[in-house]
């Protein structure tokens, strides 16, 4: 019997113990954190004040000129005039059409469907085509803006104009 209560008392002294020590080792952790309270009071501070204004301004400046960007690589609808090719006819000592209207860059094609020679000839500069045989073609591209008056050398009453517009 005796033995069993002082197994018993044991027992309950190591379980007490225990707790003590349990105890005591909570009490130590909440007691540290406690008595240096400056370290806590300086942790909750320090994070969140100065933290939140520096973003906000400096994200509010940026959108602005973060927006523009966008819009800005929206201007590729560039029209680029294609260089066209222009036919002309020269038939029963004339040429057709006598006058016709292209862009700068265009090119004019002639075809001659006469049984005879003709020549495209600039009155001031511009086309100077050899002898255009029968079924022959001679091809110009005006590159200047203006009004091109031609001829053809060998029959100076045959006359033709191109108009090169922007
Ligand atoms: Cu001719």
């Amino acid at each position: 019997m005796n033995k069993y209560i002082i197994i018993g008392i044991l027992v309950v002294v190591l379980i007490a113990g225990g707790g003590i020590y349990w105890f005591m080792q909570n009490q130590n952790s909440a007691g540290n954190a406690l008595p240096y309270g400056a370290t806590t009071t300086a942790q909750s501070p320090a994070p969140v004040i100065p933290v939140t204004p520096p973003p906000a301004s400096a994200i509010n400046h940026s959108p602005v000129p973060a927006t523009n960007p966008a819009p800005t690589p929206t201007p590729p609808p560039a029209p680029l005039p294609m260089p066209a090719t222009h036919a002309v006819t020269i038939q029963n000592f004339s040429f057709n059409p006598a006058s016709i209207t292209i862009k700068k860059g265009d090119t004019v094609v002639w075809t001659n469907k006469d049984p005879m020679g003709h020549t495209v000839t600039g009155n001031n500069g511009g086309p100077a085509s050899q002898t255009i045989s029968t079924n022959g073609t001679y091809s110009f591209t005006f590159n200047d803006v203006g009004t091109f008056g031609y001829h053809c050398s060998i029959h100076p009453s045959m006359k033709g104009t191109v108009v090169v517009t922007e």
